[in-house]
């Protein structure tokens, strides 16, 4: 559409005002003034701090909305290639601060906010974190995002804006205790709600066939039940570019708000309960990680964003005039898990029933437009769905994986003639047992890529889980190795290094990691070594008091501090950390003046709510805290601290503080892994298994500044198949024994026996992760850790080189190699509008 001369270009007749766009300090607080006036409704005597943090990130979106529509300009006139990131979680993490890091305007805010006699780091606490997501899988979908708007490519995320994110985890006598998380009740500054473009989503009744004007035979599906998608808007900025791309989260709305019929027959009751049902959708993430969720209200959620999303590309390659045909060539769609993969038999659908294309011409659409990642290998972590409950909810998408499945066996049949075990094994349905529809498989022949996201994770893939397709297609497979925002996890979280680093190597690092190995020249240079370990130090300092504020717990800046911090999961391990310290408190106790380098061990971590063993071992962790920190003999040589409720806003204080990052996952079970980077990055040392991506951080930064034990993934299966008996491990070590004895004596538990004791029976009978058998090489390990860090020149070496070796981890680089290998996408430049700061 000719748009009128008068609204032309995009900002045409937008006052450039000094207060809605200026970035000088003196705009700024005014912006916040008025802000706080008329938007916020108040005056400084009546303003709460959230008043003012909601002033302020008013004021900030003011200057993004410049840059947002002129990025949507661009790409409507330009007719852009466009990723589409689809995923269940985006762990976001909060706004206000990552907005000023990407507009460059950081410390003037600090200074226009000072200038009111208000404390900038106080309003940014105020915001709530957008928990949308369980940890890894979302956070790595928000790295993503950063790179994507960083590197110019254009980009939507696609998800559900969930009502409530992930729980929120208090303590009660040392017991996880879950909170509803309401990130939404003071309203969300950022967002920008979209209802013209809802659009209608169908669930349940059954499918038909007929015949159409043409007399060709058509299947038509007869749906029972309509809710209303309605899309939210935030904008995401590139870092120092004016490329703002789109988060798109999916809300849930009934049609009718009440339903009439039922309201005049007085069942007031009746007449919102399919308002309810429907709004139920969008309500509540599943707090699960690693473990799917098999419930309806599950699947509902996956195809309601789905549904919703691939709508809206079609509004918008229509809206451009292209024709269906190009849809793969407008889009390249990112499957992140399987939680979307129901998108591949969706798209179909749309292209068939809706769209009248033969199947095809829509299969090669289809097959070209998704890449599927996988996150790991865990076999409860695998999606299948029961077909009867599938049925129920997507008659027809059945109907077109039947066909899907009945076209690809028929592919196999022809590769593999005869042999019909691998048609079982590579069906996507499981006729084992109870009929079930395998969503990795759909993923899998409904993309033209499929990738891993570590090395080891990937060969894992081909050699194990999906060994099958890789026989099939050997050509779909690649690796891309995660990565994390350097913007969040350093410049933003870390100012102090940041400073250094900039002061040593120039700028430029932000935007391109690699330049880190700049600073090996200085890894032996006194004066700079003296710098680093200051800063670090002063890191600790800075966590020291925020965690004696949060916990009571008074820690020493000047030990080692020593971190594990991630969701709880037995095969992450945090039960082989705390007999770790069982052991050293044992040796302190036997001997109370033996020399051991002083430690604080801090945790954090949620478990998913029906997880029973996961919160026993957090419940194991504040009942060794509580002993060790109190026991006199100590001498305060050994602090346990438990940190609730981890999250992004916490992480960002905990990275810059850590001397050693606890990576100690069995071999072969963590996919990745991206904490790992983000704690090397931020300089620390990490003792860690061959596992996930630890593996190829221990090649970048060198064996030697690595502490490494443990069991190889092939050991792992060798002895798992071999027969393995966790209890001559217990006989055999006395030190262990010692330890596990503690534990069952009721020691931590003021005497009571029984409440650890399902945790110490399976270690003894089972042991699934091999925690007896990786126990000596682990403590061994440490051993070497405590000396190597009292060793202050060769620890600090160790640390700038764990830094400026670690660049290849950046998400841009991940992000480089996704555009180049599977999106085959280019950057677009969008315009930078004139008010640009010049000093950054
Ligand atoms: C990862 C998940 C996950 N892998 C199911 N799988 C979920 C599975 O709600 N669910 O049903 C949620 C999350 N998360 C993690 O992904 C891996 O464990 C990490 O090793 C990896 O670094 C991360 C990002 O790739």
């Amino acid at each position: 559409v000719q748009l009128p001369q008068a609204l032309q270009p995009t900002d045409a007749g937008v006052s450039k005002s000094s207060h809605r766009t200026g970035m000088t300090v003196e705009d700024l607080k005014q912006a916040f003034l008025d802000n706080l006036f008329y938007d916020q409704g108040k005056f400084p005597a009546l303003a709460t701090q959230h008043d003012y943090y909601m002033a302020l990130a008013y004021a900030v979106r003011d200057r993004l909305l410049q840059r947002w529509n002129q990025t949507a300009a661009t790409y409507t006139a330009e007719g852009s290639r466009t990723v589409a990131y689809f995923s269940a979680e985006f762990l976001m993490g909060p706004q206000l601060g990552k907005n000023l890091t990407s507009l460059g305007i950081y410390d003037r805010v600090r200074d226009a906010i000072a200038s009111l006699d208000l404390d900038l780091d106080a309003l940014l606490d105020e915001e709530p974190e957008p928990g949308l997501g369980n940890g890894g899988l979302g956070r790595l979908a928000a790295c993503y995002l950063d790179s994507l708007a960083t590197l110019e490519i254009p980009a939507l995320g696609y998800g559900i804006r969930y009502e409530f994110g992930i729980f929120q985890q208090d303590l009660q006598d040392g017991w996880q205790v879950e909170k509803t998380d309401k990130w939404l009740r003071l309203g969300n500054p950022w967002e920008i709600k979209r209802p013209e473009w809802g659009v209608e989503v169908k669930f349940g009744g059954h499918t038909d066939s007929y015949l159409d004007q043409d007399g060709c035979y058509r299947v038509r599906w007869v749906p029972e039940q309509t809710v209303m998608g309605i899309p939210y808007d935030t904008p995401l900025l590139g870092y120092q570019t004016a490329t703002a791309n789109t988060l798109r989260l999916w809300t849930a709305e009934a049609p009718e708000s009440f339903n009439f019929e039922s309201f005049n027959s007085g069942d007031y009751l009746g007449a919102v309960y399919e308002k309810m049902i429907s709004e139920n959708i969008s309500k509540v993430l599943y707090p699960n990680d690693d473990s799917a969720q098999g419930k309806r209200l599950r699947l509902t959620q996956q195809y309601f964003f789905v549904s919703c999303s691939l709508r809206d590309m079609l509004r918008i390659l229509i809206g451009q005039e292209l024709p269906l045909e190009k849809f793969h060539e407008k889009f390249a769609v990112q499957l992140n898990d399987t939680h979307p993969a129901i998108a591949v038999a969706e798209l179909m659908r749309l292209l068939l029933d809706e769209h009248h294309l033969n199947w095809e011409s829509a299969w090669s659409i289809t097959q070209r437009t998704f890449a599927y990642t996988n996150h790991t290998l865990l076999p409860e972590a695998l999606e299948r769905w029961p077909i009867d409950l599938f049925g129920q909810l997507l008659p027809r998408h059945l109907d077109v994986i039947y066909e899907i499945n009945h076209r690809f066996i028929d592919e196999v049949r022809i590769k593999f003639p005869g042999d019909e075990a691998r048609l079982a094994r590579l069906s996507l349905i499981d006729e084992s047992g109870e009929r079930y529809i395998r969503m990795a498989h759909l993923a899998c022949v409904g993309s033209h890529t499929i990738n891993g996201v570590a090395a080891l994770h990937t060969e894992l893939l081909k050699q194990d889980v999906l060994q099958d397709f890789y026989a099939m297609y050997p050509h779909k497979f690649q690796n891309k190795t995660n990565g994390v925002t350097p913007r969040r996890f350093m410049v933003l979280s870390n100012a102090k290094l940041t400073n250094l680093i900039t002061e040593k190597i120039g700028d430029q690092w932000v935007k391109h990691l690699d330049q880190l190995q700049q600073l090996e020249a200085f890894a032996d240079d006194p004066d700079f070594q003296n710098t680093w370990r200051e800063i670090k130090l002063s890191c600790k300092r800075d966590l020291a008091v925020f965690i004696q504020q949060q916990t009571g717990i008074v820690v020493d800046p000047h030990s080692m501090f020593d971190i594990l911090i991630k969701r709880f999961h037995e095969y992450k391990r945090q039960h082989l950390d705390v007999l770790h310290i069982i052991t050293l408190y044992n040796r302190i106790k036997a001997n109370p003046d033996i020399d051991i380098t002083p430690r604080t061990f801090i945790f954090g971590g949620k478990a998913a709510p029906g997880y029973w063993m996961a919160k026993l071992i957090i419940k194991l962790i504040n009942s060794v805290a509580d002993v060790v920190n109190r026991d006199p003999d100590v001498r305060g040589r050994l602090k346990v601290v438990f940190m609730k409720n981890f999250n992004v806003k916490l992480a960002q204080r905990l990275y810059p503080a850590a001397d050693l990052s606890e990576q100690i996952s069995t071999a072969g079970k963590e996919a990745s892994g991206t904490g790992n980077m983000k704690f090397a990055l931020n300089g620390a040392l990490t003792i860690g298994t061959l596992d996930g991506a630890n593996v190829e951080i221990r090649e970048q930064v060198g064996a030697e500044n690595f502490f490494l034990f443990g069991l190889t993934t092939e050991q792992v299966y060798k002895m798992r198949a071999e027969g393995y008996c966790p209890q001559d491990y217990y006989q055999a070590n006395p030190e262990l024994r010692l330890a596990l004895d503690r534990i069952a004596s009721g020691f931590f538990s003021h005497g009571d026996t029984e409440v650890f004791k399902p945790l110490l029976d399976g270690l003894m009978n089972h042991d699934p992760y091999f925690l007896l058998a990786d126990y000596q090489s682990y403590i061994d390990c440490q051993k070497e850790v405590g000396l190597a860090f009292k060793d202050t020149a060769r620890w600090t070496r160790m640390s700038i080189l764990n830094t400026a070796r670690t660049g290849t981890f950046s998400s841009d680089r991940a992000i480089q190699e996704y555009c180049d290998d599977i999106w085959n996408i280019q950057p677009v430049k969008v315009a930078q509008p004139d008010d640009v700061p010049t000093a950054v």
